[in-house]
């Protein structure tokens, strides 16, 4: 059998020729000194491509959201969210940890926040009663399986964020993705938003890497939270390098990403003990359930696993396989043979 085929998560993705070289030709500087002119051309590029003032290179996805949250709101406020945010469930409770926020959960259909339900959790003004801090949505949303809010949705939140005078950010990790599946820019899906956070590091190929954009004032502050929080990185410019070849070439990728979602989904919901509705498989996240006869789910992806197929356990008897550049159409053929052997061979 030929390599394991990784369908993890598009972070799995390795920096390509053009990116290695990139960084070996790098000019570099002091980043914290605001020396490092490759992360500056990033800085700029990236709040450009959505349509905000300026940006701040960032470690992570993670990094970006929670500094986000620490600016937007005092310690001991609301963030209103979906309950399945990926803020909520992979991110160590940093909210609480850095922060002293308590995420206010909304349980949405396909992760999507319902405008009127936000309006509802937000506190009113009672001295018994903490403050909502913030609102927070997440497009694509991971958890639910890639599914995207359109831009009428998004200005029905944003109107409730303005009525009420709160702040609301977008965890934007995989905008590119929302933005290819909409047939729109991402600076269209950025409008409006106080601050945005995507990653070079997933769909688009970059080794490491998020981007945090907003107002000018908002990244000047931003800039000292990210230093406190220890993410102030020196010649980081190697890596900023590799990030603006994913800025640039990395979007044009993603409907290939899109499409192998949609075969791989379709082939899923022909098998026996597997559930997926390939029709709410708009970008590349493919979650399905499985019945209890093909085992849970942490069993079943590792049964995937010993067939050459590398997935993720996403809940007890739901399993997650993300497509990606490094994955290219026979590889999610390959893939769609060995899961239709494996499911067979469970279920006769
Ligand atoms: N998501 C990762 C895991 O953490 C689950 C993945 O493999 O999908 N927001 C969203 C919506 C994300 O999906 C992720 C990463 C992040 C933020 C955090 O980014 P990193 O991993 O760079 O901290």
């Amino acid at each position: 059998m030929d390599a394991k085929i990784d369908l993890r998560s598009d972070t799995v993705t390795r920096p390509d020729a053009e990116m290695r070289r990139a960084m070996a030709e790098a000019e570099v500087g002091d980043d914290v000194f605001g020396e490092d002119p490759t992360v500056t051309r990033l800085e700029e590029e990236a709040a450009a491509r959505l349509g905000h003032e300026a940006g701040l290179f960032v470690p992570s996805g993670t990094m970006g959201n929670q500094i986000s949250l620490h600016l937007h709101a005092r310690p001991g406020c609301d963030v209103i969210c979906d309950a399945a945010s990926h803020i909520v469930h992979y991110e160590m409770d940093a909210m609480a940890a850095l922060s002293g926020l308590l995420p206010r959960t909304l349980p949405s259909p396909q992760g999507l926040l319902d405008p009127a339900a936000v309006e509802a959790t937000i506190a009113p003004d009672l001295v018994y009663r903490a403050r909502t801090g913030l609102i927070v949505v997440e497009n694509s949303h991971n958890f639910a399986g890639g599914t995207v809010y359109d831009r009428p949705h998004l200005d029905a939140l944003i109107a409730v964020a303005r009525r009420h005078r709160l702040p609301i950010h977008l965890d934007g990790a995989r905008i590119f993705n929302a933005a290819a599946a909409l047939g729109t820019t991402t600076a269209a899906l950025a409008a409006g938003f106080d601050s945005v956070m995507f990653c070079l590091s997933k769909g688009l190929g970059a080794p490491v890497g998020s981007l945090l954009c907003g107002g000018r004032g908002f990244i000047h502050e931003a800039r000292r939270v990210r230093k406190m929080f220890g993410g102030g990185m020196r010649q980081v410019g190697v890596l900023a390098a590799a990030g603006l070849v994913a800025l640039r070439k990395g979007p044009e990728h993603l409907a290939a990403d899109h499409e192998n979602a949609a075969l791989l989904a379709g082939a899923l919901a022909e098998l026996p003990g597997i559930h997926i509705d390939p029709a709410t498989v708009r970008t590349n996240i493919v979650i399905f359930h499985v019945a209890p006869e093909l085992g849970a789910a942490g069993a079943f992806v590792e049964a995937l696993a010993k067939v050459g197929v590398l997935g993720a356990p996403f809940g007890p008897d739901r399993v997650r396989l993300v497509t990606h550049r490094d994955a290219p159409r026979p590889r999610i053929e390959e893939a769609i043979a060995r899961i239709r052997g494996c499911v067979r061979a469970r279920v006769g």
